[in-house]
């Protein structure tokens, strides 16, 4: 199989953790791209030109991020888990994900000129992010201490929060998320896909 990815993009970071995790890291081959280059392979394969694409065996490809993970999870044997597991992780997923979303749209905007930037939007996805961390620290942080699809989209949305945008004061705000981040933030897998590498 082969992985469009690129090293900035949290959400080719979390499928590289996870196959990783779950040790099938050696069955992909990985491409690295700049989707913002448009690079016509990734487009052939993927008409919404988004990072990560995976490219099966038969040459099928298959996207988003969290349908390549389902894949993964297949492929591994790994889907057996409880309703109430399910749940916890996959609701983590989406708040990493949506987190991702939110700071990716302003990491956008900011290569905008000031004229062409929305105060709006930017105040919309701040606030999106900020409710998010919130929520985190409050009400899911038990449900993302095992390694897991959900914990592996939460760290690695949090370290593209502090790789590209000034919205850094959540790691005094909230306590325990800094803690459970900077323990997470050992794992071996986190360190080989850093981004600032
Ligand atoms: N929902 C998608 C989001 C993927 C995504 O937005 N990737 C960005 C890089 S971080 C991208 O490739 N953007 C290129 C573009 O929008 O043209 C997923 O989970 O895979």
């Amino acid at each position: 199989m082969q992985l469009y990815y690129s090293s900035t993009s949290p959400y080719s970071r979390k499928v590289l953790v996870f196959a990783y995790e779950l040790e099938i890291i050696d069955s992909l081959e990985l491409i690295q791209v700049h989707p913002f280059d448009d690079p016509i392979e990734l487009r052939q394969n993927n008409p919404l030109g988004k990072v990560p694409t995976l490219i099966l065996d038969n040459g099928e490809p298959l996207y988003d991020s969290p349908v390549i993970v389902n894949y993964l999870q297949i492929l591994a044997n790994k889907t057996a888990f409880s309703v109430e597991d399910f749940v916890s992780q996959n609701r983590l997923q989406a708040l990493g994900d949506g987190i991702m979303d939110a700071a990716l749209s302003l990491v956008l905007e900011n290569r905008r000129t000031q004229e062409q930037r929305s105060p709006f939007w930017q105040q919309r996805w701040e606030e999106s992010i900020l409710r998010s961390l919130k929520d985190f620290e409050e009400k899911y942080i038990n449900d993302a201490q095992q390694w897991h699809i959900g914990s592996i989209a939460m760290v690695c949305s949090l370290d593209y929060l502090l790789f590209r945008l000034p919205i850094n004061d959540w790691t005094q705000k909230y306590p325990k998320s800094a803690n459970w981040f900077q323990v997470m933030m050992e794992r071996q897998s986190m360190k080989i896909t850093d981004p600032r590498n």
